[in-house]
C-alpha cells in the first residue's frame, strides 16, 4: 500500500519522486543527537500548516517508520466477518453481555481473531476500550464458553502445559481488563490473543507471518510483528464499527508493555482510533530510542532481545541510534490531534519513564497544529499519582510492571475527560 504512496506523491508533485529504495541506508543517514523535529521534513524543510503535515510530513514518518522500524503495514482485507460463537446477555448477573466472535479476513488457511467484547446492558451505543491480551481470553474472565487458545502461549502464564493453554487458566489473569469495573463505568471492551494474529516468538512461520513470502530479516522491511498486532487491531476496529451497541467514534486503544508499543502504533496509524493508551510501553513503544538512561532498555538490547519486534533494518540502529530519521515522538505525533496518555510506574525504570515525557513534550509541535485548547501538554512530569490530563496526557504511580485494576481507573479517568462526545 505505502508503495503505491510514493508513487502517488510523485504523481502529485506534492514532494520529490521518493522510493523506498531511494531512502539511504541506515549508516548513509546523517546523525541527529536530539530527537527529530516532527515538523522537519527528511530533507530539512520545516512544515508550518496543517495542510503540509496531514499531505507531506504524516505520509513521510509513516512511510519513515515501516521503512526503517517496524516493516511494512500490510495490505488491509477486502473484509473482516464475524461469527459470534457464543453470546451471554446475562454476564455479571444480567448488568452486561459478553459475546466472543471469530473474525476471519482471509482465506481459510489464514489464522483467525477470537474476540472476547463485552458491553453494558443499560446504555448505548457505548465507549469502547479494544487491545491485545498476552495469554488468551480465557484468562481475563472465568467464563466456561470462553475459547481456550489453540496455537502458541508463552510459558509462565496460568495453566499453560509445554506452551498450550488450557482451563485451568481461566479467570485468572481478571485483574488485568477488570471487566466489571469497566463495565461499570459504561465502556466496552473488546479484546483478543495476540498470538492469534502472530505468536510472540521469532523464527517459526506461524500466524500470519507464515501467510507471506519469507524475506531476508537482515536488510528487508517484512512486516514485524509489533506491525501485525497493530494490523490485527484494525481489523477488530473493522468489525467493532458495524456493531450498533458500541460507539464507533469512541474506540481507545490501550495496551500493556509490548502490547502497549503496540497500541502506540496501532493509533498513530489508524484514525479511526480516537483516544490512545500506550501503558509502560517502554523502548519501541512511547520510550525515546535516544537515552542515556542507564536503567532504561536500550535499542541495541531490544533487538537482541526479541528480533521478531522490528524490521530488519531496525537492527542497523543499536549501535549509533543518532541517525535514526525520527524518534519515539514522531510516533506519538503522528496521532495528533487525538488524545494521548502514557501511564508509567516509578520502579519501571526499563520502561523510561521520564524519558517517555519528554517524548509527550516533543510530540506536541504537531498538536499545536491544531487549534486545539492549550496547554497541549504539561511543563513539567507531574508528580506520582496526579493525572496530567492534557491532550498529552501522562500519568506515574509508584510501584512495578504491570497492569492493575488502579491502572484502569486512570484510563478511564482519562477517557471520561477526553472520550465522551
Ligand atoms: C520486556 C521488554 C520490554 C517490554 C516487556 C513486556 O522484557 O524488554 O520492552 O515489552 O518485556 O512486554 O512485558
Amino acid at each position: 500500500m505505502w508503495r503505491y504512496g510514493w508513487w502517488l506523491w510523485g504523481v502529485l508533485g506534492m514532494v520529490p519522486v521518493a522510493w523506498p529504495a531511494d531512502l539511504p541506508p541506515p549508516e548513509r543517514l546523517p546523525s541527529r543527537p536530539e530527537m527529530p523535529h516532527p515538523l522537519e521534513m527528511l530533507n530539512g524543510e520545516r512544515i508550518t500548516t496543517r495542510e503540509a503535515w496531514e499531505k507531506q510530513r504524516r505520509p513521510e514518518l509513516k512511510a519513515l517508520f515501516q521503512h526503517y522500524m517496524y516493516g511494512e503495514y500490510p495490505p488491509r482485507p477486502k473484509q473482516v466477518q464475524g461469527r459470534v460463537l457464543f453470546e451471554d446477555r446475562q454476564f455479571l448477573a444480567g448488568k452486561a453481555t459478553l459475546q466472543e466472535v471469530e473474525l476471519t479476513f482471509g482465506p481459510e488457511s489464514w489464522p483467525k481473531i477470537y474476540l472476547l467484547v463485552a458491553w453494558p446492558n443499560q446504555r448505548q451505543p457505548v465507549p469502547c476500550f479494544i487491545g491485545l491480551n498476552f495469554g488468551g481470553n480465557h484468562l481475563l474472565v472465568a467464563h466456561e464458553q470462553v475459547r481456550i487458545p489453540t496455537v502458541w502461549v508463552p510459558g509462565g502464564f496460568p495453566g499453560v502445559v509445554q506452551n498450550r493453554a488450557t482451563a485451568e487458566g481461566r479467570g485468572k489473569h481478571a485483574q488485568v481488563w477488570p471487566l466489571e469495573q469497566i463495565l461499570a463505568r459504561g465502556y466496552a471492551v473488546a479484546t483478543f490473543y495476540c498470538g492469534d494474529i502472530q505468536p510472540d516468538r521469532p523464527h517459526v512461520a506461524e500466524g500470519m507471518r507464515a501467510t507471506m513470502p519469507l524475506r531476508p530479516t537482515e536488510t528487508g522491511q517484512e512486516t514485524a510483528t509489533l506491525m501485525w498486532w497493530a494490523w490485527g487491531i484494525h481489523n477488530a476496529v473493522d468489525y467493532l464499527l458495524t456493531l450498533p451497541h458500541i460507539n464507533g467514534k469512541r474506540l481507545a486503544v490501550v495496551g500493556h508493555s509490548r502490547l502497549g508499543k503496540t497500541a502506540l502504533l496501532a493509533g498513530a496509524f489508524d484514525e479511526r482510533i480516537a483516544i490512545i493508551i500506550p501503558h509502560q510501553s517502554g523502548c519501541g513503544g512511547a520510550a525515546p530510542s535516544r537515552h542515556n538512561n542507564p536503567k532504561a532498555e536500550t535499542v541495541s538490547r531490544i533487538n537482541i532481545t526479541f528480533p521478531h519486534w522490528f524490521c530488519g533494518r531496525f537492527k542497523s540502529f543499536g549501535a549509533d541510534v543518532s541517525r535514526l530519521p525520527f524518534d519515539q515522538n514522531c510516533l506519538v505525533a503522528l496521532c495528533a490531534p487525538r488524545p494521548v496518555l502514557l501511564t508509567n510506574a516509578e520502579e519501571d525504570e526499563w520502561a523510561n519513564p521520564a524519558g517517555q515525557f519528554a517524548v509527550l513534550r516533543a510530540a506536541a509541535p504537531a498538536y499545536e497544529l491544531y487549534d486545539v485548547e492549550k496547554p497541549v501538554v504539561a511543563d513539567q512530569m507531574p508528580p506520582v499519582n496526579s493525572l496530567s490530563a492534557q491532550r498529552l496526557g501522562y500519568f506515574l504511580r509508584p510501584g512495578k510492571h504491570a497492569m492493575t485494576p488502579a491502572d484502569w481507573q486512570i484510563f478511564m479517568d482519562y477517557c471520561d475527560r477526553w472520550g465522551r462526545p
